[in-house]
């Protein structure tokens, strides 16, 4: 029986597994032991984690745009708990192996005439990320390498440090306004927490999606980089925020983080119902579809 509060884990087990290393190139004189390196992937996501230095990398790759629905969101969570449980796992890199995509954000279609019982599971699960990632004792840092709207930018902004691809076309913020809904209570904090409460007020009530360095300008991303960089950038500051002690470093993130956290916790179920009330008005409802078509229409 699964918890209060809790996602059912409704997913096959995620097993360790040994990755398959090549045998020793020509930089890998024989002899010397192998770097160890674990995977694991699901549908949609793909886990990397290198036990010498302690770090995996989350990667994900649902296309074409890595939207968060039901499905990601669980595998989501079993395999940042399954991290969070895992002593050889110190800090994960989040990042998209989809080409310009880090994540569009909620998967729209969850949201949209479904049953109720439906948009109470679906948000369920969208707390259970955030409570999970923004609660998380590892170091956690994004990079994001490409556009990164709404719930692609709530999981960005839940990590200790992002660093963004610098091509301008790559967009990032909670633009919901923009779809006629609001961004909830814990979303809003998050950002304000990250830019403060004067440009958060300003680019939620805009729904605005900052291009990358208007972005870096005002604190919503902490670094860009050439895109071909990404990676090695983001493994820098990994170590960077690794060289401390662990005890030290997440009483801190915890002190941090934890009223927000704890906000959400208590008014957990009035959250759910708040949406469900919300999503499913008839106008909000119009107001997505509208939002679809626009997409649909965009690309014709
Ligand atoms: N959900 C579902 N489907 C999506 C989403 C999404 N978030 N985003 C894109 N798609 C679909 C498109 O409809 C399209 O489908 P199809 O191929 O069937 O036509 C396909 O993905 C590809 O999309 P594009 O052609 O637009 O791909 P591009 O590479 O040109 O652009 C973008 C990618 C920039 C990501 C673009 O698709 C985009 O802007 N998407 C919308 C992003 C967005 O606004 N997300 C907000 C979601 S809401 C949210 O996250 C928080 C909600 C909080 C709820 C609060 C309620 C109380």
């Amino acid at each position: 029986s699964v918890p209060p509060g809790v996602l059912p884990l409704c997913h096959q087990p995620l097993a360790w597994g040994r990755a398959t290393r090549q045998p020793p190139g020509p930089l890998q004189p024989p002899g010397l032991p192998l770097a160890p390196c674990r995977a694991f992937s699901n549908n949609k996501i793909l886990v990397e984690l290198d036990e010498s230095s302690g770090v995996a990398t989350m990667k994900f790759k649902s296309p074409p745009v890595n939207s968060l629905s039901l499905d990601f969101l669980t595998e989501f969570c079993i395999s940042l708990e399954k991290l969070e449980n895992d002593r050889a796992c110190r800090g994960v890199i989040f990042t998209s192996a989809v080409p310009k995509i880090f994540s569009s954000g909620l998967d729209i279609t969850e949201m949209c005439g479904k049953s109720m019982e439906h948009y109470a599971e679906f948000w369920r699960a969208v707390q259970e990320m955030w409570l999970r990632l923004y609660g998380s004792n590892m170091v956690t840092v994004a990079a994001v390498n490409g556009s990164s709207p709404a719930g692609g930018c709530l999981v960005a902004l839940s990590c200790d440090y992002r660093i963004m691809a610098e091509n301008p076309k790559f967009s990032i913020g909670l633009n919901e306004a923009q779809l006629g809904i609001v961004a909830p209570f814990w979303f809003k904090d998050t950002f304000v927490n990250v830019v403060g409460h004067r440009v958060a007020e300003r680019s939620l009530q805009l729904g605005s999606l900052h291009p990358a360095p208007e972005a870096h300008k005002f604190g919503l991303v902490d670094e860009l980089v050439p895109e071909e960089k990404l990676q090695e950038k983001a493994a820098a500051v990994m170590a960077q925020w690794l060289a401390l002690p662990d005890h030290a470093r997440q009483l801190t993130k915890s002190m941090m983080r934890k009223a927000v956290l704890d906000r959400l916790v208590a008014h957990r179920e009035e959250d759910i119902q708040n949406f469900i009330t919300f999503i499913s008005k008839e106008s909000i409802q119009k107001s997505l579809r509208m939002y679809m078509e626009m997409l649909k229409k965009k690309k014709s």
